[in-house]
């Protein structure tokens, strides 16, 4: 018998000894290995992250409490914690050549809070009323702290809206960052699909913004970061951009000079699992002078630090610098416009036509179907995506009429341009072949023998790129 190598009995010792308390944990994350080895996924939002990362998370780093900063800790003890956390922020700021990392955010949602939290404490001042004096926020009592809910209210936001590919927590309004700010939205010009800049110039100085968020969930284009930065300066807002989906690209070099966010914002959150390969959290990165307020990120707004997370995002951040990742994220961009041009070739119908990101976004609405009834025909086909609101959107952010696909997992895989555009066959395949249920925005029928087959030919496009190699679990 040959002889395992350590990941697979790295994973293989840690099941068993999962499997010692309860067989049913360790069976379902046995199966998420299966399953997602037989997975065509193509969730923008997903990928894989290398066994160094998921290892590093699974130890007693998780046991320590760590609220604070590198060496202003709340707790006793934290001398390890100090060296991850300082380490993890080291290899971010050389990744992403950014002055300032704050490394301890949960999610790209927390790492968001934070940034508006620390953009408030930098900007808030309350002249207007006499007795605060311009003092900083972080220095208010309670009851100043109840006054100063109200002037919150004054403070605006300009982001892009969730139908043009904006996220949640970029004013939308059932979302908190919603409530915090008196928002407005920008979206995309109607003919090209794209941001209109002059159209945002003019709102922005119509609407005066504390803030402008650039960065999206679902824009298949570039943005140009330094215009909207120019945009900003105008009106005196504060420019945050969110890259949750691109980092990788940033870190990868092939979005650089006026699409670089680090460039031009004054600060710049993300999340680490996405096109990044990490393990799942955020990250924050800014000028040097929101630094402090940055750093108030816990207790302010999170809870206690996770080392252990911290730990992996140290080595997604160190694998992110070698060299092979720009060549994976210069292959994410070429893998995702050659599923456009297989689409576009089949008469399927994009937004903005294209895409320059990791992305694309597919209109179903000429297919007569919804993008709920689309998302789960391709799933019964095997196929894994994410229905999501085209600019819009007639059928709303529920039901939809698009279908959000991404490359960075098949990408990680190692799938090419080939194997793209037989996806981009398999996708339409589907699409034409799924009939909406009368009167239904949900209901729909699709040959199950269709889908049979078009299931079985995404096995096998699938089978020369096994998921985890190095992992043998037996
Ligand atoms: N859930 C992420 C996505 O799928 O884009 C954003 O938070």
């Amino acid at each position: 018998m040959p002889e395992l190598n350590a990941e697979s009995i790295a994973f293989r010792s840690a099941l068993d000894v999962v499997r010692s308390v309860e067989p049913r944990i360790a069976d379902a994350i046995a199966q998420e290995l299966t399953d997602q080895r037989e997975s065509l996924k193509l969730i923008a939002s997903e990928n894989y992250a290398s066994p160094a990362v998921l290892l590093a998370m699974g130890n007693w780093l998780s046991d320590k409490y760590a609220e604070g900063t590198v060496g202003r800790r709340f707790y006793a003890g934290c001398q390890n914690v100090d060296i991850v956390e300082s380490v993890a922020a080291e290899h971010a700021k050389a990744l992403f050549g950014a002055p300032y990392a704050y490394v301890q955010p949960h999610s790209g949602i927390d790492a968001n809070l934070v940034a508006y939290w620390a953009i408030l404490a930098d900007r808030v001042e309350v002249p207007y009323l006499k007795k605060f004096e311009k003092r900083q926020i972080n220095d208010l009592t309670d009851a100043e702290w109840a006054e100063l809910r109200q002037a919150f209210g004054n403070q605006r936001l300009l982001g892009m809206s969730l139908d043009a590919g904006g996220h949640l927590t970029h004013g939308f309004r059932p979302n908190i960052s919603g409530k915090m700010f008196d928002q407005r939205s920008y979206g995309v010009d109607p003919a090209t699909g794209q941001i209109d800049y002059a159209a945002l110039l003019e709102s922005a100085k119509e609407f005066k913004p504390a803030v402008i968020v650039g960065g999206y969930s679902a824009y298949p284009r570039k943005v140009n970061f330094a215009k909207m930065r120019e945009i900003a300066d105008e009106v005196g807002a504060t420019f945050m951009v969110d890259m949750a989906h691109f980092a990788g690209l940033v870190a990868g070099g092939v979005f650089t000079g006026d699409f670089n966010p680090i460039e031009h914002a004054h600060i710049v959150t993300t999340t680490t699992h996405k096109s990044l390969r990490g393990p799942r959290g955020g990250a924050v990165f800014c000028q040097p002078e929101l630094a402090p307020q940055v750093d108030r990120g816990c207790p302010m707004v999170l809870g206690g630090p996770l080392p252990h997370v911290m730990a992996a995002k140290a080595i997604a951040f160190a694998e992110a610098r070698r060299p092979e990742f720009a060549t994976y994220a210069q292959q994410i961009v070429t893998n995702s416009q050659a599923l456009a041009e297989g689409l576009l070739k089949r008469g399927v119908q994009l937004v903005s036509g294209g895409t320059d990101n990791h992305l694309v976004l597919l209109d179903v609405h000429p297919f007569g179907i919804t993008g709920r009834q689309a998302e789960q025909a391709l799933l019964d086909s095997g196929i894994v995506t994410n229905r999501n609101a085209i600019p819009n959107d007639p059928n709303g952010a529920w039901y939809t009429s698009g279908i959000r696909v991404g490359t960075p997992a098949l990408t990680s895989r190692g799938l090419g341009v080939a194997e793209m555009d037989q996806i981009a066959d398999l996708i339409h395949t589907v699409l034409a072949a799924t009939t909406p249920a009368e009167g239904s925005k949900a209901k729909f029928t699709l040959d199950p023998a269709l889908a049979d087959r078009i299931s079985k030919q995404a096995t096998e496009l699938l089978a020369p790129f096994p998921l985890y190699p190095s992992v043998d679990l037996g």
